[in-house]
């Protein structure tokens, strides 16, 4: 079974998706996610311009020998554009190989070890009202654990708070998890670390007031805080019992979770922009971290998370996959097969796709009363309609960067 056809189409129902199709010369098609939010035509030039050429002929069942051959045959290693191209390929080797077995993939990575993956969605609010009706909103949806983004006085634009402005073509729809903005620039943020730290509390108190002590609450700094202000939320936040404080600094200096972790017993997610298993040798090793935060679609595909979540196992550390909209419904179905067959599942983060991207990807991943579940087609259960995904053409989109009051860029 050898790779004839090797495709990747880049579509933009409700924003920019890289995909990867392959074909092999006895008719089986896999499917793999190569989305790099605002940065996707540099992982689509390496999958084209170095990947497609070595691909066509290959044995299709070798998928970890491919692995290899890309990961260390590139020589230049890691990295977020070529763990995510290495990942469309992964992804969608293991799709090819699910499809021919007739069974959905969490079969052949070992069968299911639990019956749905918990998922958590984002809430969030300018102000507290709008915050009470967004976790509401998730609530009657079906949702069991949520995430708490809160507006915060004096700043205007802040990362998590939904717009309500939709984007262009899809004006009045509320799509709350879509950081980046259509168009030629990225937008500008504003941020106040003090007055962070002063009204985060007093809004987890209000929450914890209003929706009560059992609903799991997670919050995502967004990697904006020093080690020691981290340690000093992580503090703070302790009477309201977060599931998970995220990205609560930049995570490149592993050893500074060595400090937060002295002061504070919030758990502690990290990594979704991390995509390799080197990023989190002390933080797993030390058991800085209690979930890891990396996705199938940036870290290599099933091969080398699945490597991450086995090693972070022995230290009792779970997994969260990434899964914001900027995620594929294809890297999503990766990550379900994957979570549910893995002993240490934690949380699947998890947003619903808006409408056009369901009609450009048919998905079998169901999600019903909090759980998602992987469905039980042949391989990842995903599939891409061309007409559809040849209608919405590339646009261009950036994430946006932050300053702080003074004009210093700032982490985002
Ligand atoms: O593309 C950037 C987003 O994926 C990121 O901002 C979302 O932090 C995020 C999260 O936790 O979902
Ligand atoms: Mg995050």
């Amino acid at each position: 079974m050898s790779i004839e056809r090797a495709e990747v189409i880049v579509t933009s129902p409700d924003r920019n998706f890289v995909t990867l199709r392959l074909e092999t010369d006895d008719g089986y098609v896999g499917l793999g996610d190569g989305t790099l939010n605002g940065r996707e035509l540099a992982v689509v030039a390496y999958l084209r311009d170095h990947i497609v050429p070595l691909l066509l002929g290959k044995d299709a069942h070798r998928i970890e020998d491919t692995w290899q051959f890309l990961y260390r045959g590139a020589y230049w290693r890691r990295g977020p554009v070529t763990m995510a191209a290495i990942a469309a390929v992964d992804v969608a080797l293991w799709d090819i190989k699910a499809r021919r077995a007739g069974m959905p993939l969490y079969q052949l990575l070992g069968g299911a070890s639990r019956h749905g993956l918990l998922a958590y969605g984002h809430a969030s609010g300018q102000s507290t009202q709008e915050l009470f009706e967004s976790v509401t909103a998730h609530l009657e949806q079906g949702y069991r654990a949520i995430r708490i983004q809160s507006g915060i006085p004096g700043l205007t634009s802040l990362y998590g708070i939904a717009s309500s402005k939709g984007l262009e073509g899809n004006e009045g729809v509320r799509y709350d998890h879509e950081p980046a903005q259509r168009g030629k620039h990225p937008v500008e943020e504003s941020w106040d670390t003090d007055a962070y730290l002063r009204h985060l509390p007093g809004v987890f108190e209000a929450v914890r007031n209003q929706f009560g002590e059992d609903l799991p609450l997670l919050h995502d700094c967004h990697h904006r805080l020093t080690p020691i202000q981290a340690a000093s939320l992580g503090k703070s936040l302790e009477p309201y019992r977060l599931f998970w404080l995220e990205d609560c600094t930049p995570a490149e200096n592993q050893e500074a979770f060595r400090l937060i972790r002295r002061h504070t017993t919030t758990p502690l997610a990290v990594g979704e922009v991390m995509n390799s298993v080197w990023d989190y040798q002390t933080l797993i090793r030390e058991q800085l971290i209690d979930y890891v935060r990396s996705s199938v679609t940036h870290a290599g595909g099933i091969t080398h998370l699945k490597r991450i979540l086995e090693h972070a196992a022995q230290y009792q550390i779970k997994s969260g996959m990434h899964g914001p909209t900027d995620v594929s419904p294809v890297g999503m179905a990766a990550a379900l097969h994957l979570g549910l067959s893995l002993h240490n599942f934690g949380i699947q983060e998890y947003m619903q796709y808006g409408p056009r991207t369901n009609a450009v990807f048919t998905q079998s991943f169901t999600w019903s009363e909090g759980f998602l579940h992987p469905g039980s087609q042949p391989g990842l259960g995903v599939t891409l309609n061309l007409d559809e995904a040849r209608k919405y053409p590339y646009v261009r989109a950036y994430l946006p960067f932050t300053r702080l009051k003074d004009g210093t860029i700032h982490d985002w």
